[in-house]
Parts: C-alpha cells; sequence; structure tokens
C-alpha cells in the first residue's frame, strides 16, 4: 500500500522560498501640494514631489514611495537625488533578476552606500510583492501583532502662541493620541509651556529635528519641567556623545530619529543611554527588513519605538501602518489621517484615522492600489526600465 503524505520532493514549497523574477520597474514622480505649510527647524515645506516606485513581477504590482523631499534639510537625500541613485545605480542591478528575499536583494544593492530612502524604495516595494504573492496583508507577513494603530499628529511651527494653542486644541479634539510640535532654537519653551497649561493632561512631544547643541542645555532644562513623553532629536545626527550627556540631565527621555540608520545604531545608542526611545522610520533606515531590526534590539532593551512619518502620500503611509504593528510600538507613531495632509492622494481608498486609530489595510500586501488616473495627471517625471 503507498502512503498518502507526500514525499518530500513533492510538498508544497514554502511562497517566500521561491524567487520573485522583477520584469519592469516604473519610476513615477508627482507632485503634491500640502493643505498647510509645514515648517521645522530645517525649512518650511508646502509644495512636494514624491517619488513612487512599482515593481512588476508575476503579473502583481508591488509598490514603494522614496520618503525624501525636495531639499535636503531632514538628510542629505532628495527626490532628485533618489531617482539619480534609483535609475543609475539601482535599477540596473535589480530589472530581469529574480530574487527570494528581501535581503537578496538587498545584497543586489549592497554596491550603493547610503542613499537608504532610494533602496528603501525597492525595498518595501518587493515585501508588498512578497506579501500579494502569498496571498496575505504585509503585517502579518512582517510579523504584526495588531491590526490598528494608535497615531498622533505632528505640528509644524506656528506664527504665534495662540496659533499654536489652537492647532493643539483642534488635533486633540480630533482624537489624535499625542502631539508633538516641532521647534527650533527661539521657539520652544514659550509655546510648549503655552500648550501644557491649556492642556495639562494630554500626551505632548516636541522634535527640534538637530537643530540644537549642548550648550543649548538650558532649553531642556526648562522644557524638562513640562512633562513631555519625549523630547525628539534634539541634538546633530552624527552626535551620540552629546545626546548621552544631555539625557544624563534630564528626566524627559530622549527619542532618536535622525541618528538612528540601522540595527547597530541603535544598540549603540541604547547601550549607552544616548536615548530612550526611537522613531523608526522604514525609509530612514533602508527598508522593513532593517526597521525589523531596529525594532527587535529596541524590544530587548525595553525601549519602546514608534514609527515616524515623512509627510508621504498614501503608497509610503500604508508600509507605515504594516510595520506599526509590530509588538514594540507601543508608541502612537505619526500616520495622521491622509486627508488631513493632501486634497487628493494617488491610492484608491484614504488612510484616515478614526478617534486616533488607524485601521491597517487588510487586502493582500499593503492593501491598497495606486489610481492611474491620478498618476497621468500628477506625474511631473517618469520612466519603465525593462531588461
Ligand atoms: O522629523 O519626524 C520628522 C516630516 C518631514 C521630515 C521629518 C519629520 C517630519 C514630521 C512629520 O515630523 C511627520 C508626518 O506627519 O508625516
Ligand atoms: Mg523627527
Amino acid at each position: 500500500m503507498t502512503s498518502a503524505v507526500p514525499a518530500p520532493s513533492q510538498a508544497k514549497t514554502d511562497p517566500i522560498a521561491t524567487a520573485l523574477r522583477i520584469e519592469a520597474v516604473e519610476l513615477i514622480e508627482v507632485s503634491a501640494r500640502l493643505r498647510f505649510r509645514f515648517e521645522t527647524s530645517f525649512g518650511a515645506q508646502q509644495d512636494l514631489t514624491r517619488l513612487l516606485v512599482v515593481l512588476h513581477a508575476d503579473g502583481l504590482e508591488g509598490l514603494g514611495e522614496v520618503v525624501a523631499m525636495g531639499s535636503p534639510g531632514y538628510s542629505h537625500e532628495t527626490t532628485a537625488t533618489a531617482w539619480e541613485v534609483l535609475e543609475a545605480h539601482a535599477l540596473p542591478r535589480i530589472v530581469g533578476r529574480s530574487f527570494a528575499t528581501p535581503s537578496q536583494l538587498l545584497g543586489a544593492m549592497a554596491h550603493i552606500r547610503g542613499h537608504d530612502m532610494a533602496v528603501a524604495a525597492i525595498e518595501t516595494a518587493f515585501w508588498d510583492l512578497l506579501a500579494k504573492r502569498a496571498g496575505m496583508p504585509l503585517w502579518q507577513l512582517l510579523g504584526g501583532v495588531r491590526s490598528e494603530v494608535a497615531v498622533g499628529a505632528s505640528i509644524g511651527i506656528q506664527s504665534d502662541v495662540a496659533a499654536t494653542v489652537a492647532s493643539a486644541q483642534r488635533h486633540l479634539a480630533e482624537g489624535y493620541k499625542r502631539l508633538k510640535f516641532k521647534i527650533k532654537p527661539g521657539w520652544d519653551v514659550e509655546p510648549l509651556r503655552a500648550v501644557r497649561s491649556a492642556l495639562p493632561d494630554a500626551v505632548l512631544t516636541v522634535d527640534a529635528n538637530s537643530a540644537y547643541r549642548l550648550a543649548d542645555a538650558r532649553v531642556f532644562d526648562a522644557l524638562d519641567e513640562l512633562g513631555l513623553d519625549y523630547i525628539e532629536q534634539p541634538l546633530a545626527a552624527n552626535d551620540l556623545h552629546d545626546h548621552v550627556a544631555l539625557q544624563r540631565r534630564l528626566r524627559t527621555p530622549l527619542c532618536l530619529d535622525e541618528s538612528i540608520h540601522s540595527s547597530e545604531d541603535a544598540r549603540k545608542a541604547l547601550a549607552t543611554d544616548a536615548g530612550r526611545v526611537i522613531n523608526v522610520k522604514v525609509g530612514r533606515v533602508r527598508g522593513h527588513l532593517e526597521a525589523r531590526r531596529i525594532h527587535d534590539v529596541a524590544l530587548a532593551f525595553g525601549a519602546p519605538v514608534w514609527c515616524g512619518g515623512m509627510l508621504e502620500l498614501g503608497v509610503g503611509r500604508a508600509h507605515n501602518l504594516h510595520m506599526s504593528t509590530l509588538e514594540g510600538y507601543t508608541l502612537p507613531g505619526d500616520t495622521a489621517s491622509a486627508s488631513r495632509y493632501w486634497e487628493e492622494d494617488v491610492i484608491d481608498t484614504w488612510l484616515d484615522a478614526v478617534d486616533g486609530t488607524q485601521r491597517v489595510p487588510d487586502g493582500p500586501g499593503i492593501g491598497v492600489a495606486l489610481v492611474r488616473e491620478v498618476l497621468e495627471r500628477r506625474a511631473v517625471r517618469r520612466t519603465e526600465v525593462r531588461p
């Protein structure tokens, strides 16, 4: 009698282990105008261009978004540098080749030093492909533990204190679970004191985007009195040393954003107490694989993480929501309602929060699709690369 159990060679192959051949890649740069002027310590943004990546494989489309903006204020990367790096240095190694895993794909781009935002757009689009082929939402493939995520709002530098308090009250009334205020030298203690006295119980944070030096520590001593959940990236991105000194004199945890590019950076920062919270941005750290490793390191240290934003359109926003489902993302992220930022999105749904909570799309992959007609109207530059 023959056994009904299939021999090992007939066993179903793990879908994740079968290589996907990248048949074509589209790069589409679209214009997008924010509904508000967003001012940070590194400048003001309103008219943006965003760069989208579409990987074609096996009849599926994998979607990614470059989180860089038009000017190199947050980091050295811009939409234009990402275009150049992708077109000249990444796509020639990707198109027409097959990859079974994100790390294999990253291996094909290992000759690209830095330019993590450009590389991340490809890496995240590949995760979307893998999850679509497996017929599961990306959050499950990533190992997420929840299907809804708590979100806060990031509030830019306003014209005056009264406008700051009014914006804080409006966002709190909309249900956002934490309010983060952009600060810069000369715009820090005064607006935050006003917000704290208007909203004594709200979860408040500040983000300096590296605008201060250790010599400004008195500003942080004053902020330390306001019961903030954390102070985000006060000092230079490459200055963990002085973050250690600043953290030592404050009760408020420091949160690192620009300083963290890898799980090794996270380990060194947490081991030296340069900060106690990490803002993980999938785009800043070369994609989901490294974002997950940073999350794992932080979890091992008992340090909370949250998912930062970069004014993304729906594609990047969807990736952020999926990443935010991992166990260690215990603080509200930056992925506020898409309709808070844009008149029109490039995807077929509005990723909007209800009472400070975003539902993670539950279709295959990132669970959202591009609206081609919107891309046609908004494209300022596009190319399609085939083998
Ligand atoms: O530092 O977190 C930041 C936006 C652009 C660049 C950097 C940052 C931000 C934000 C806004 O804080 C996040 C968002 O609302 O998408
Ligand atoms: Mg930040």
